[in-house]
């Protein structure tokens, strides 16, 4: 297995129920390291940009509305095969469909407000990292 950089967001319902701490503990303790955190409310135009690959689903407005309703939380984990791990705790879109153990399970309310953002692949991931991220600030 590959070490692998992936990008999270602990979306604004997770930082307004204070459980940044929590799942970010939960990713360390399944092994992933966080190289790089910061914390920050997305302009519209960020979010905008950061989700433009869903700018046609009838759902983007309500997703933009909600992921500047409040700051976020966002990290640069690494580790071996991090983003398929990543996906893994994180758990299904849909909590009502996520297996029981991942974070979604246990704290999202529903599948659009479903408390963290991962990379869904190596490309997205380093789109998503160079969005947030300088090389300066990943050690
Ligand atoms: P994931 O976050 O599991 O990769 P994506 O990339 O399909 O899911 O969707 C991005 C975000 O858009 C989701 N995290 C969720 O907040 C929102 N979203 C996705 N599908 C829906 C939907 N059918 N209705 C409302 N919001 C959605």
């Amino acid at each position: 297995m590959a070490i692998e950089r992936t990008l999270t967001i602990v979306k604004p319902d997770g930082v307004a129920k204070n459980l940044t701490g929590a799942i970010l503990a939960r990713l360390e303790a399944a092994g992933l390291r966080i190289v790089a955190l910061k914390r920050l409310r997305l302009t519209r135009a960020q979010a905008e940009g950061f989700y433009s690959v869903h700018r046609e689903r009838g759902f983007f407005a309500d997703l933009v509305r909600f992921m500047t309703e409040g700051p976020v939380v966002t990290a640069v984990l690494e580790g071996e095969d991090a983003i398929a791990r990543l996906r893994a705790l994180m758990g299904a879109t849909d909590p009502a469909k996520a297996a029981a153990g991942t974070l979604r399970k246990d704290y999202a309310e529903n599948i659009e407000r479903n408390v963290i953002h991962g990379s869904d692949g190596p490309e997205t991931a380093r789109f998503e990292i160079g969005f947030f991220f300088s090389g300066a600030e990943m050690l």
